[in-house]
C-alpha cells in the first residue's frame, strides 16, 4: 500500500496533479494558446515581462495578435492604461505591463474587455516589510523574511532570486510598484556596504516588474554606523555623512526610491533628541535625496508615555508643521489614531494636513486581527477608512480623496501596506491572508474599488479549477452558487466578526501582550508597565461604566475632527455605535439605540461574533466539494482554532467586565465555558501547526 502511494506521488506531477500548496497565489497557471505579442521596438525589461506574461497566459483566439502601444495621451495618469480589442495602450512601460495583467485577469475571471481607461488612484503603491537583517519579521506570521537571512548578507542564491522574482511578479500583477525592504525599527546595518550589496541584488530582480526599492533608515545611523558624535539633522557633518551614504546607494541602485523613517517614536532616535522638529529631520534627508529624485516617507506614528490621550498626539505634533515639509516628503499616517486596531475611526490627520503630502498606512499583516490563525478579510476595513468623509474641504473630502491628490495639491501620492509576506510556502501563513495582499494592491490602484468585487475576483483566480479539486460543479453558475457566493459572504463578514468577538462598540487595544497581541487581555497591566501600553488605559472599566471619554468634557479628541463629525462623535445619541466606547465612557446600564442596556448590547456583540465564526465553519465545510483537498483541510483546521479563540475572547471579556458591571450575562447568549481565572492563566488557545516552510 505504501509503495503504491509513493508511486502515485511520483506520478502525480507528470499527470499535472500538482498539489495546491498556495504558492502560486492568484496567479495559478492555466493552459494558454499561442499568440503573437507586438511590443514597441525598445530594449526594455518591463516590456519583455509584459510580453512573456501574455504569451504564458493568453486564452483568447489562437493565433491572435495582441499589441502593446506606448502613447502619450491626456487620458493617462501615472501608469494608467487603455484596454481595447487590439491590446493595451499606455504612456509608460509599466502601464503596458499593468494593462497586460489586467487583460489576463479579465480572461481568468470571465469579464469582458470593453474599450476603457484605468488609472491608478495613487502614484506609489507600496509594501512596507517589517523584516530585520537577521531574517526575523516583526509582526510577521508567515515565517522568516524572504529578503534577509541570518549571517548570509552577501550570499545571494538562485533560490533567493527565484523567490524575489515570484514576489515581484505577484506585486506587478496587482499594480504594487514599490517595496521597503526592511523594518521601520531599522537596524543601522542595513546601510552598510555589505547589506547594500544585497539590496542591489534584490533591486535588480524587482526592477523588470516595475517594483522600486526603498529602505527604512535609523535616524542615528551617522552615529551608529558612521562613528559621528551626533545625528543632529542641522549639523553639517551629519548632512555630509548622509550625502555620502545616499551617493553610495544610488551607485548601487540608480533608481532607488528613498527612505522610510520612524523617528522620535517608541524609543527610536529622531530629530527631537537634538531639539529639532520632525520637519527638520525629514527635510534634511529630503534635501540629500532630492538630486536623485528620491523621496522621504516620514511616519507620524508618535506618542509619549505621559500624555493623557495617545489618540491625540500625532495630530498635535504634526498639524503645526503643516506646510513646513519639502515637496519630496510624504507623511505616513496609520489609518486610525491609535494603532491598527480591528476598528478605529480614521486618523484626524487625514484632511487636516492641507499643505503636506499625506499617505495612509494600513496593516496587511494581522497583528491585531488573529495573526495567521484567524480568517480576516481586511478590504472592508480599508474601504471603510478610505471612504470616511473628513469634511476638511467640504462634504465629500474622503480620506482617499484627501490623500490621492484629488482635494489638495501634493507633489506625490502614496498608499502603504505593512506586508504579510514570509517564507511560508503559501507566502502569507493563512491561505485567505493572500486576499489581503491582493486587495491592498487593488485598492491602491483604485481607491473606490469595492471589497465585494475584489473578494470575488480573488476567489475566482485563487480557487477556480484548482488541481485535484473534486469537480462537482456542473457549470460555472453552479460553482458560483455553491462556492463563490457563500465563501465571498464569509470573507466579507469576517472582519466584523473579529470586531464583535474581540473589541465591539468602539473598545480597542484590549488584547494580550503576553501572546504577541493574539487573544484577550483586558486585565493585562504588569507592574511598572507604561500605562498607554496596557488595556485598562483604553477601556477604563470601572463601577461607573466603560470606555474612553474623548468628548469635550474628557480628552477632547473629538475636537480634532471637522464638523459635523466633532459634534456627532461628542454626543452619545449621535455617535455611531461602532465608535461609542472609543469616544465615550458610559454607565453599564446606558440605554442604547436598540433599547437594550450597554451591558446587554456588549454581550450580544460578543456572542454574535462567536456565532459568526461557527457559521464560517459550516460554510467552509459545505464548500468542501469545490475546493482542493490541501487548502480545504488547512483552512478548516484554522477555522476550528479561530472558533476557540472567539469563544475565549467572549468569555474572558464578559467575565472580566462583569466584575465592574455586576450585571447578569443575558440569557439569550451562550453561557461562558471558561472561568475568568482560567482565561487569565492561559490566555490563548492552542496554535494550529504552521505550514511547511521552504527548506
Ligand atoms: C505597532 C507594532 C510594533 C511596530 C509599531 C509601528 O506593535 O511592532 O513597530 O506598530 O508601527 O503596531 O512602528
Amino acid at each position: 500500500m505504501k509503495k503504491l502511494l509513493f508511486a502515485l506521488l511520483l506520478l502525480s506531477p507528470a499527470l499535472g496533479l500538482r498539489a495546491e500548496d498556495g504558492h502560486q497565489l492568484w496567479l495559478r497557471p492555466h493552459a494558454a494558446v499561442p499568440v503573437t505579442v507586438v511590443v514597441p521596438a525598445k530594449n526594455s525589461a518591463l516590456l519583455a515581462t509584459a510580453k512573456q506574461e501574455l504569451q504564458q497566459g493568453w486564452q483568447g483566439r489562437a493565433g491572435a495578435t495582441v499589441t502593446l502601444t506606448l502613447k502619450k495621451d491626456k487620458a493617462f495618469k501615472y501608469d494608467g492604461f487603455r484596454l481595447s480589442a487590439q491590446g493595451v495602450q499606455a504612456a509608460t512601460e509599466a502601464g503596458l505591463l499593468y494593462g497586460a495583467f489586467e487583460l489576463l485577469r479579465r480572461q481568468q475571471t470571465g469579464q469582458s474587455v470593453a474599450e476603457e481607461v484605468s488609472n491608478p488612484s495613487y502614484e506609489l503603491r507600496l509594501l512596507n516589510h517589517w523584516d530585520n537583517p537577521d531574517g526575523s519579521v516583526e509582526r510577521g506570521y508567515a515565517g522568516k523574511s524572504i529578503f534577509w537571512r541570518k549571517d548570509s548578507a552577501l550570499v545571494v542564491t538562485n533560490r533567493d532570486k527565484k523567490l524575489w522574482q515570484e514576489y515581484a511578479r505577484a506585486n506587478a500583477s496587482i499594480g504594487i510598484n514599490s517595496s521597503v525592504l526592511n523594518n521601520v525599527n531599522a537596524s543601522p546595518m542595513i546601510l552598510s556596504a555589505e547589506y547594500l550589496g544585497r539590496v542591489k541584488a534584490i533591486a535588480d530582480v524587482l526592477r523588470p516588474y516595475g517594483v522600486k526599492t526603498y529602505l527604512s533608515v535609523k535616524f542615528s545611523s551617522p552615529v551608529l554606523l558612521g562613528g559621528l558624535k551626533t545625528a543632529d539633522p542641522l549639523d553639517p557633518a551629519v548632512v555630509k555623512w548622509w550625502r555620502g551614504k545616499v551617493k553610495e546607494i544610488y551607485q548601487q541602485v540608480p533608481d532607488f526610491g528613498g527612505f522610510l523613517v520612524k523617528a522620535s517614536s517608541e524609543g527610536q532616535p529622531g530629530p527631537q533628541d537634538y531639539g529639532r522638529t520632525h520637519a527638520d529631520g525629514a527635510n534634511m534627508l529630503a534635501d540629500v535625496l532630492k538630486p536623485y529624485k528620491g523621496l522621504v516617507m516620514w511616519r507620524a506614528f508618535v506618542y509619549s508615555p505621559n500624555d493623557k490621550d495617545r489618540a491625540k498626539q500625532a495630530y498635535n505634533e504634526f498639524v503645526p508643521l503643516d506646510g513646513k515639509f519639502r515637496d519630496n516628503v510624504i507623511v505616513q499616517v496609520k489609518n486610525g489614531p491609535v494603532d491598527f486596531q480591528p476598528r478605529e475611526p480614521f486618523s484626524p490627520l487625514f484632511g487636516a494636513l492641507k499643505k503636506t503630502a499625506v499617505m495612509p498606512e494600513f496593516q496587511i499583516t494581522q497583528e491585531y486581527l488573529g495573526h495567521e490563525i484567524d480568517l480576516a478579510y481586511l478590504a472592508p476595513m480599508w474601504e471603510e477608512c478610505l471612504q470616511s468623509d473628513t469634511y476638511q474641504a467640504g462634504p465629500g473630502s474622503t480620506v482617499a480623496r484627501c490623500t490621492n491628490g484629488s482635494v489638495y495639491r501634493q507633489a506625490h501620492s502614496s498608499m502603504a501596506g505593512v506586508s504579510n509576506v514570509g517564507l511560508d510556502t503559501n507566502w502569507t501563513g493563512h491561505d485567505f491572508a493572500q486576499a489581503n495582499w491582493y486587495a491592498f494592491g487593488r485598492l491602491a490602484w483604485n481607491s473606490s474599488a469595492k471589497s465585494a468585487q475584489i473578494a470575488e475576483e480573488w476567489l475566482k483566480l485563487t480557487f477556480q479549477n484548482a488541481a485535484g479539486a473534486n469537480q462537482l460543479a456542473a457549470s460555472a453558475a453552479d460553482w458560483n452558487a455553491k462556492f463563490l457566493t457563500p465563501v465571498a459572504q464569509l470573507m466579507l463578514a469576517s472582519r466584523e466578526a473579529i470586531v464583535d468577538y474581540s473589541m465591539p462598540l468602539g473598545l480597542h487595544h484590549i488584547m494580550s501582550a503576553t501572546h504577541e497581541h493574539y487573544g484577550p487581555g483586558p486585565w493585562w497591566a504588569p507592574p511598572k508597565m507604561r500605562a498607554d501600553w496596557t488595556p485598562p488605559y483604553y477601556h477604563q472599566a470601572a463601577a461607573n461604566g466603560v470606555g474612553f471619554d474623548r468628548t469635550k468634557k474628557g480628552s477632547d479628541a473629538v475636537s480634532q475632527y471637522h464638523e459635523p463629525l466633532a459634534s456627532q462623535f461628542n454626543d452619545p445619541a449621535t455617535c455611531p455605535d461602532e465608535y461609542l466606547l472609543w469616544f465615550h465612557h458610559l454607565p453599564w446600564d446606558f440605554k442604547m439605540k436598540s433599547g437594550r442596556t450597554l451591558w446587554d448590547e456588549l454581550a450580544l456583540h460578543y456572542d454574535h461574533g462567536v456565532q459568526q465564526v461557527r457559521q464560517f465553519q459550516r460554510t467552509w465545510d459545505q464548500a468542501q466539494p469545490y475546493v482542493d483537498a490541501e487548502r480545504f483541510a488547512v483552512v478548516q483546521n484554522k477555522l476550528r482554532s479561530q472558533s476557540g479563540n472567539a469563544v475565549l475572547w467572549k468569555d474572558a471579556c464578559l467575565l472580566y467586565f462583569q466584575q465592574f458591571s455586576h450585571m447578569p450575562i443575558p440569557a439569550a447568549i451562550e453561557p461562558p465555558m471558561h472561568t475568568l481565572e482560567a482565561a487569565i492563566a492561559n490566555d490563548m488557545p492552542p496554535r494550529p501547526p504552521r505550514q511547511p516552510r521552504q527548506p
